[in-house]
């Protein structure tokens, strides 16, 4: 570990901020005015994630503001420590002049492969001659114990995935439907049936209980917007076995439980939603108990 990634980590965004104005003000000697004077930033400015594909805790917004008097094209490279991932390597942007100073910002999303050791990492963002640093804190990937959900930050996998949407959004331990665009996932196909929606475990386990939560906010209720008939199924190891049927449902959050069963994979196939149109998920848990 560099002794500068040591004292970002250690002492936080102080240190982050003081940094970079360092990192600015050496570096910017004999550059252009306009390059000199980009600031770069993020949101947030460190993140804790598991070495699980489907942790989406690692999503974090850059953003470039050129204080400068003349518009300028950006190239950021970003990178990050072995063990990360990143979802984009390059951004280029252009930036407009001050007045009016517009920020200009691009998601970037960090994930960890499953064999990254827990420990302190970090994702660089370079541009117009300035590095900024963001602390990667890699946590132990949550426990498979008897009341633990094997589905978090699994990897999950979908028949369609609408692009307003996110894969991993059914995945993510967030079941907040009031925070549906960020917290879910439906399909791409309107008005077609059946949609998938599934998550493979890390293991074969002997499961007995898998809890779906459909979209069921205020504005967009279940019984307008859920899942309506759906069959929960599991993969055991001779092949996919249906656990759970549901029909007619306007419930936002549906249990369905069954004799344990060896099952490494469990999907939910839509047959029709509430609306008639898209098949929204915002959570899949698996337990064994
Ligand atoms: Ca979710
Ligand atoms: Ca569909």
């Amino acid at each position: 570990m560099s002794k500068r990634r040591r004292l970002l980590t250690a002492a936080g965004m102080g240190a982050l901020t003081t940094m970079l104005l360092a990192t600015s003000t050496a570096q910017g000697v004999g550059s252009g005015p306009s390059r000199a004077s980009i600031v770069l930033d993020a949101d947030p400015r460190a993140v804790t994630i598991a070495p699980l594909p489907c942790d989406r805790r690692g999503e974090v917004a850059l953003s470039m503001t050129n204080t400068g008097s003349e518009g300028d094209f950006v190239d950021a490279v970003l990178t990050a420590s072995p063990g990360l991932e990143l979802s984009r390597e390059l951004w280029s942007t252009y930036l407009p002049p001050a007045d009016p100073e517009q920020t200009v910002s691009a998601p970037v999303t960090v994930t960890a492969a499953e064999a990254t050791a827990p420990g302190e990492y970090e994702l660089q963002m370079a541009a117009a001659e300035q590095t900024l640093s963001i602390p990667v804190t890699i946590e132990q990937p949550p426990g498979d114990g008897p009341d633990a959900n094997l589905a978090l930050y699994r990897q999950a996998f979908a028949s369609t995935t609408h692009p307003n949407t996110t894969l991993c959004g059914g995945v993510d331990g967030n079941r907040d439907s009031e925070q549906w665009a960020a917290s879910g996932i439906h399909d791409r196909t309107p008005e077609e049936f059946p949609d998938v929606f599934g998550v493979e475990l890390s293991d074969a386990y002997e499961i007995s209980r898998v809890e779906v939560y459909t979209l069921d906010s205020a504005t967009y209720p279940a019984a307008e917007m859920g899942i309506r008939d759906f069959d929960v199924e599991v993969r055991t190891p001779e092949g996919w076995h249906t656990t759970g049927s549901v029909r007619d449902n306007e419930e936002g959050h549906i249990s369905i439980t069954f004799p344990h069963v060896l099952a490494d994979q469990v999907r939910v196939v839509v047959h029709d939603s509430n609306d008639h149109k898209y098949s929204r998920i915002i959570e899949l848990e698996v337990y064994q108990h």
